[in-house]
């Protein structure tokens, strides 16, 4: 009897000598070694739509913010969230398997594990960035998919990653209490379009914003988006830069959100004169970074710490000045990453609680999960914020007592719809973003003014074996190698203001050194001893 799963895997052939795995950000590596993975993929997604009674999951095809000859794929459970941990182990086992016998072994035994009836309904919603790789590697995908597990499929071709989240999650609440918005590319313009201008309430953002798109795919699409925000006379002039998809191989190339928070300055392309503010997407549209210079031509970045203390500080004004306050808590969550001054300012300035996590969106969002307002971000810039299903209750329920109640909270409910509950979203976040500094009457340098950031320095270090280094307290302790903390803290010890921690990076073969300190050359000469330990 034919078997459609190796008839399907048959046609991508592992390649020999590989393994993959599925980290931080999915499977993502060089695009020519990808296609088995990607059909493989394809069964595991219709196996969990199954595992999940045939609800949609997602697949976004797109390597973020890598070099233009890489790729990868992740998969989006139906609410938008990222992978269950122990989906992505089973992904990982799948795509090492080696002849397509032992690939359709392996998706017979996770059936029987899970119980799942191969013959139910499976739906997977599938979408990719500008890479040139792409089509490719979504043929692959698909043959898995629909010819492998026999799944019915949506391809909504090009998409940022943040509206492929926006699609799964619409697609499962779609005519339920919860529906999330129309599942279309045009559902999602109006629904934050809309929200945009509810949110600004006739307030208008000061000068213009320039928005440099990394040349991937978040430039056609903002080109769509602006389509749907009130016109610039009255809210927000939005100049477009580095859009270039028709020349692939442009993709990140010194610019985007990853050139600018890596090299710390503009990109070389950038025209922007003093005081004009600034942001940077990554390849897939799901990471912002904000930057501007000064009348002194010197350079600052507004990274996602920054994004997060500003919105942050912004929610608890709404939440106070509606009359919340006893009802409804706000918090922070950051990463080892996130600069030692940011931290401080919530914490002391704006008297909010601040959790630390590992690296990786799927823990911020999960720490998030748990408070009533979560604001997450990593300082590279993913991040969002979200609302608990009773928070949300109490704010829709909630009875103003005063005018300026009823003002605070129509801005509330309106940076609610703002805000893309699924997933960070870097065109939903930049608005967010543009609707605080109006409120606030604030420029970047206003911003760049509530706190000063301590000096920092991140550091890459090739070794032997990254897996040696195994960390402990949200990533900021090393418990092995035996003796490597001891000697970091005391060269910790040595500088003012000092931290320092290292750990295996999840999306490259190596260790990742940051430290901070007190002045520039203190966090730089902290980084390098710490590195000099590490190798
Ligand atoms: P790794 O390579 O594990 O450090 C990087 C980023 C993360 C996150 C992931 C996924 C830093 C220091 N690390 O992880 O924040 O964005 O990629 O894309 O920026
Ligand atoms: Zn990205």
């Amino acid at each position: 009897m034919a078997d459609p799963v190796a008839e399907a895997m048959s046609r991508h052939p592992t390649p020999e000598g590989l393994v993959y795995q599925y980290g931080t950000a999915g499977f993502r590596t060089k695009s020519e070694v990808l296609d088995s993975v990607m059909a493989r993929c394809g069964l595991i997604a219709a196996l969990r739509s199954r595992a999940l009674k045939g609800k949609w999951v997602g697949v976004m095809i797109t390597a973020s913010h890598n070099p233009p000859e890489d790729n990868g794929v992740k998969i989006v459970e139906p609410m938008g969230n990222m992978l269950q941990e122990e989906w992505e182990i089973l992904a990982t086992a799948i795509s090492n398997k080696q002849t397509p016998e032992e690939v359709s072994q392996y998706y017979q035994e996770i059936a029987e594990k899970y119980r799942i009836d191969l013959s139910s309904p499976a739906r997977a919603v599938v979408a990719r960035d500008t890479r040139a790789s792409g089509a490719r590697l979504l043929a692959a995908f698909l043959d898995g998919l629909t010819k492998g597990a026999g799944a019915e499929v949506k391809d909504y071709g090009f998409l940022t990653t943040p509206q492929l989240h926006y699609m799964v999650r619409c697609l499962n609440t779609e005519g339920t209490p919860d529906a999330y918005g129309t599942p279309t590319e045009k559902g999602y313009y109006e629904k934050f379009g809309a929200a945009f201008k509810n949110a600004l309430r006739g307030k208008k953002p000061s000068g213009s914003l320039t928005v440099d798109c990394a040349n991937g795919v978040g430039g056609p699409k903002l080109a769509e988006l602006i389509k749907h925000l009130p016109p610039k006379e009255e809210a927000l002039e939005i100049f477009v830069v580095n859009d270039n998809v028709i020349k692939p191989e442009s993709l990140n190339v010194e610019c985007g959100a990853d050139f600018v928070k890596t090299n710390q300055r503009a990109p070389p392309s950038s025209k922007a004169g003093p005081g004009d503010r600034c942001c940077s997407l990554d390849g897939d549209a799901d990471r912002v970074v904000y930057y501007f210079k000064d009348s002194n031509n010197m350079f600052h970045l507004l990274d996602g710490d920054r994004i997060a203390t500003l919105v942050a500080s912004f929610l608890g004004d709404l939440v106070r000045q509606s009359g919340l306050a006893d009802k409804v808590t706000i918090g922070v969550v950051q990463t080892a990453y996130a600069n030692g001054a940011a931290t401080e300012y919530v914490e002391k300035t704006l008297k909010l609680k601040v959790d630390c996590t590992p690296t990786g969106v799927k823990y911020l969002h999960h720490a998030a999960e748990k408070l009533d307002v979560g604001v997450y971000f990593e300082a590279n810039g993913h991040g969002t914020v979200i609302f608990s299903p009773d928070t949300l209750d109490t704010i829709a329920k909630y009875e103003p007592r005063s005018p300026g109640q009823k003002d605070a909270l129509d801005v509330l409910r309106a940076v609610i719809d703002l805000i893309n509950q699924a997933v960070g979203d870097a065109l939903s976040d930049f608005l967010l973003v543009e609707v605080v500094l109006a409120h606030k009457s604030w420029g970047a340098q206003e911003w760049l003014s509530t706190y000063t950031d301590l000096p920092n320095r991140l550091l890459k270090v090739i070794v032997a074996d990254r897996k040696i280094f195994q960390t402990t307290d949200a990533e900021r302790k090393l418990v092995k190698p035996d003796g490597l903390q001891k000697s970091i803290d005391a060269e910790v010890q040595k500088v003012r203001q000092g931290r320092s921690f290292a750990r295996a990076s999840g999306t490259e073969d190596a260790v990742r050194v940051y430290a901070e300190a007190a002045t520039r050359g203190e966090a730089d000469d902290l980084a390098r001893k710490v590195a000099e330990l590490v190798k």
